[in-house]
């Protein structure tokens, strides 16, 4: 049983500030006329973000966790949660005016003071309390912020490129040449341990507990996900004609939106481009395709294979010949920059199989990195599954079988949230995340 004592307050700060700088350098990127645009329809605007972090930081920790007041309560509230809604209609026409940059800022600057103060030396892990037993509400601020990064990192994809600042010093993008020979990968039957158990880990998300034991029968497995090569053939073949291909809502949606192509995609004068976060690129065909569930599984289907359930990921990431459970594909060293392609490496992905390291005991590349991986599971809570004190909503309002479950990483996703027992959701018809995929079928 973790005790105050066992947090490292220090190493909480020091997060805590990272976060903080990373955020700011996200929010710095945009150019102040486009600070209240709202590049994702569904999503609020992206000023709304640098609100939402602070004020959910106060929320969480200080009034909800410690009982203490907070900065701003108008402010507390307005920037309290995001949102999720079905579609763009019902979006409603929400906030008309949102407080000014410096306005925010300055409730930030305050809420950090608080913030900091609590985590160096407020009573964060006191056990009789369920939002902060174990340091609960800390690490749920805390792994919030980064999750957010990555939201703005899709969200500013989606900005014309005079609508942001280019870094000074940006690495040229690693298009690589053709993508490796397709290969699949054989996998025995055996059981896989989706979740942790309470104790078992410092924090997870509410989704993620308690651990469940599950027997999963052979399959094969693609080697590499799916590149850009691999879905131009779908797309020069009529995918996104053939309605048999599609499952009914994702046609539907592929209908209404006249959807031709994935959304990273391009056609210029009848050349393929991706749309990278600062450049233009011919369309790089060795890395992954970037694609909504309804795609993937589209693709998936004209294969003849389906994706892989959120088991049979677990079993090829983390399973070995010998039964052994492993932490991460690569075997149980912590996640660093020689394993895969996360924690804000670069903005774009770069090619399929660049991490040999990074490889699963089954030689499947890329599982964590490079995109986040669809699966064909709903996402839905494990039995015994219990809303957390610290943020009850998290989950539960998610729980709709209108999303799936994703795994692994992406470019944009911190090194703290490499964990095998992760598990993010988005709409099956949701374009706009760094997701990949692979497929699977029968041995
Ligand atoms: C887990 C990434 C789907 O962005 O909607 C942030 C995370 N929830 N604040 C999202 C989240 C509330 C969530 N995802
Ligand atoms: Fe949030």
């Amino acid at each position: 049983m973790p005790t105050a004592l066992d947090l490292d307050r220090e190493a909480l700060v020091s997060w805590y500030s990272r976060n903080r700088r990373r955020s700011e350098t996200i929010f710095d990127s945009v150019r102040p006329e486009a600070y209240e645009s709202r590049p994702i329809p569904l999503r609020n605007p992206i000023c709304f973000y640098e609100g939402h972090l602070p004020a959910f930081s106060v929320n969480t920790l200080v009034k909800r966790g410690l009982g203490e007041g907070g900065v701003d309560a108008e402010l507390e509230t307005l920037f309290e949660r995001g949102i999720d809604p079905e579609d763009e209609e019902a979006v409603g026409g929400g906030q008309s005016a949102w407080p000014s940059r410096i306005a925010i800022r300055s409730y930030a600057a305050a809420a950090d003071r608080k913030v900091l103060a609590a985590l160096a030396g407020a009573d964060i892990a006191a056990e009789e309390n369920p939002v902060l037993a174990g340091g609960l509400a800390a690490y749920t601020v805390l792994e919030h912020e980064p999750m957010h990064q990555e939201t703005l990192a899709y969200m500013l994809h989606r900005l014309r490129y005079d609508q942001k600042i280019r870094p000074a010093a940006l690495a040229a993008a690693r298009i690589g040449g053709e993508p490796p020979v397709r290969a699949s990968a054989h996998v025995p039957a055996g059981h896989a341990t989706l979740g942790a158990d309470p104790g078992e880990i410092p924090f997870g998300w509410d989704n993620e507990f308690p651990s469940q034991r599950v027997e999963v029968g052979a399959f094969d497995i693609d080697v590499d996900s799916v590149t850009n090569r691999d879905f131009l053939e779908f797309v020069d073949a009529g995918g996104y004609e053939d309605e048999t291909l599609w499952d009914e809502e994702g046609w539907e949606w592929r209908a209404a939106r006249e959807v031709r192509h994935p959304l990273f995609w391009e056609l210029h004068r009848g050349v393929w481009m991706w749309r990278g976060m600062w450049d233009l690129l011919p369309l790089p065909m060795a890395w992954p395709a970037y694609t909504s569930h309804a795609e993937a599984a589209a693709f998936a289907r004209w294969r003849g294979r389906r994706l892989p359930t959120e088991a049979q990921f677990h079993r090829a990431a983390y399973g070995t010949p010998e039964g052994v459970e492993r932490a991460q594909p690569w075997g149980d060293a912590p996640p660093d920059a020689t394993r895969g392609h996360f924690d804000f490496a670069a903005a774009d992905p770069v090619p399929v199989g660049s991490f040999p390291r990074g490889s699963s005991a089954w030689g499947v590349r890329d599982l964590v990195g490079n995109g986040w991986e669809w699966t064909s599971t709903v996402f839905a809570p494990f039995p015994g599954f219990e809303p957390m004190p610290s943020y009850p909503q998290y989950s539960a309002d998610f729980f709709d079988g209108n999303h799936w479950v994703l795994k692994g990483a992406s470019p944009a996703t911190a090194k703290e949230l490499v964990r095998r027992s992760l598990r993010n959701w988005f709409r099956g018809n949701y374009p706009y995340v760094y997701a990949k995929f692979r497929t699977v079928g029968s041995p």
